[in-house]
């Protein structure tokens, strides 16, 4: 399996370009289907240990749909399946650009949840404009053991988001652990209350906010499925921020709005209306291709397909 991994902002994404599982034609949503049902070992055996960790979040590279599409892809991390991705789509267009298969412009990726237009705006800077993003349901409450009450945002940003201004630290590094615990309370707080998204979708990334630093406007923390934060300001965490923003009438279509990583690497990002009151976001972000490699699969060695939860 040749794999070559970026990083978006500090976030690792490792795309899969040849040696993949053959998830035949159809929709990236329904290859996306097969992948987790025919295909689920080669999901761990990408992006788990010994050959991933936790925080890696991995990219098949599929032949689009449609030709006149860049690529489709279907995004996975430790634990399973994503919707879409947007530091995985801008760590997917510098590895494009490093195969040569773009160069600078205007593209299309399809992905489970949608067309993505992204542009290669220079060797290591991606503009993308995401797919439509909307406040599902406004300061919800949960209460949380240890915390106690906890109100939030619903939203969709091309994966489902609990967004909250409830945090009992600071959002810095020191404070990953505690804040990763927090994110882990109120997600399954929210299970166990039955909040969820739209058709009872679980709410599975879980955004803690704290005051930014200057010249950014929001500073996040983003627990992803499977545990790990998000080293970047995460792309639909941001698209499900600003979708908040804009039902909430506090960020004008067109305004600029530069949202921070709880490690302070930073996205900016703005919207365009859409119907009913959704947006479209567009995030610009930086990304790097740090290795061209070779994922190895030994029938002897017991950890073949990954180190997971439950080896
Ligand atoms: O950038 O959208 C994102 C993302 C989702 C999970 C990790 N990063």
């Amino acid at each position: 399996m040749r794999a070559i991994d970026s990083h978006t902002e500090g976030e690792p994404t490792r795309v899969i370009v040849s040696g993949g599982p053959d998830l035949g034609g159809g929709t990236m949503a329904e290859r996306r289907q097969r992948f987790a049902q025919e295909f689920d070992r080669l999901r761990s055996f990408a992006v788990n240990e010994p050959r991933g960790h936790d925080a890696m979040v991995g990219a098949l590279l599929c032949a689009p749909v449609d030709p006149a599409a860049a690529a489709g892809a279907i995004f996975f991390n430790n634990v399973g399946f994503l919707g879409m991705c947007g530091h995985g789509t801008m760590g997917l267009a510098v590895t494009l650009a490093h195969l040569g298969r773009i160069g600078p412009g205007k593209h299309r990726l399809e992905t489970p949840v949608g067309d993505v237009a992204f542009e290669l705006l220079s060797r290591n800077e991606v503009r993308i404009a995401n797919v439509e993003s909307w406040r599902h349901a406004k300061s919800v409450a949960v209460e949380v053991p240890g915390l106690g009450r906890v109100r939030g945002d619903v939203a969709w940003g091309g994966n489902w988001f609990f967004l909250t201004e409830h945090t009992a630290c600071a959002v810095v590094p020191a404070n990953i652990a505690r804040l990763t615990r927090e994110a882990e309370a109120i997600k399954a707080a929210l299970a166990a209350a039955g909040i969820t998204g739209a058709g009872a979708a679980e709410i599975d990334h879980i955004e803690l906010f704290g005051p930014p630093t200057q010249g950014a406007d929001g500073r996040s923390f983003v627990l992803c499925p499977g545990g790990a934060w998000d080293r970047s300001p995460c792309g639909t965490g941001t698209s499900a921020k600003l979708a908040c923003l804009a039902a909430d009438g506090k960020l004008a279509p067109g305004q600029g709005w530069v949202q921070e990583s709880v490690i302070g690497s930073r996205f900016t990002a703005s919207y365009r209306a859409s119907r009913d009151g959704r947006i479209l976001p567009a995030l610009q972000g930086h990304a790097y291709v740090v290795a061209d490699t070779t994922l190895i699969d030994d029938a002897a060695d017991p950890f073949r397909w990954g180190l997971t939860s439950g080896t």
